[in-house]
């Protein structure tokens, strides 16, 4: 009897965790891009960014963003909020893969990393060890099923966050 009444506790306790993750999911999933002909794609701080399933390598990942939309680039995260939305986003469409291309490349000259799209490298949230530089040819960004970063060989064929910027001049429909 002991047993089983710990066995429903196990089970309520479980189901309020689910509960609270799924909650907190909502709570840090972005709103759609609202724009014209953009309107699959989320809106994280000023991009609008979206999830794609082909699994490949970074630099084919890159080129795809570009043929998305215009100016459109790999994914780059410049807070927390934004970090999590993106996580939000592929835990909603990620396959159970082991990581998600974002648009982080290290300048191996420098050991500097840089975004893709030219922004900032302001915010930073690696996975405890990392960036590891795994045989000093881990140059590229990956996010992980928790929301921290990783650097990886590039070659390594990964789903794909990207993202292009809403300026001034293209936010007609914008809230
Ligand atoms: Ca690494």
């Amino acid at each position: 009897m002991k047993a089983a009444s710990a066995l429903v506790l196990v089970f309520l306790l479980v189901s309020v965790a689910a509960m609270t993750i799924e909650k907190r999911l909502k709570e840090f999933f972005p709103r759609a891009c609202n724009k014209w002909g953009y309107t699959s794609w989320y809106r994280v701080g000023s991009y609008c960014v979206k999830h794609f399933k082909g699994r490949v390598n970074f630099g084919t990942a890159e080129s795809n963003c570009a043929r998305q939309a215009p100016g459109g680039h790999l994914v780059s995260l410049h807070s927390q909020k934004e970090n999590r939305a993106v996580l939000s986003i592929i835990m909603k469409y990620g396959a159970r893969s082991p990581g998600t291309w974002l648009g982080g490349l290290q300048i191996p000259s420098t050991k500097t990393y840089i975004w893709t799209d030219g922004s900032p490298w302001n915010y930073k949230v690696w996975a405890p060890g990392e960036p590891n530089e795994a045989k000093g040819q881990e140059h590229c960004l990956e996010m992980n099923e928790c929301g921290k970063w990783n650097d990886l060989y590039c070659w390594k064929k990964r789903e794909y966050i990207c993202a292009f910027k809403l300026r001034a001049a293209t936010e007609g429909g914008e809230q």
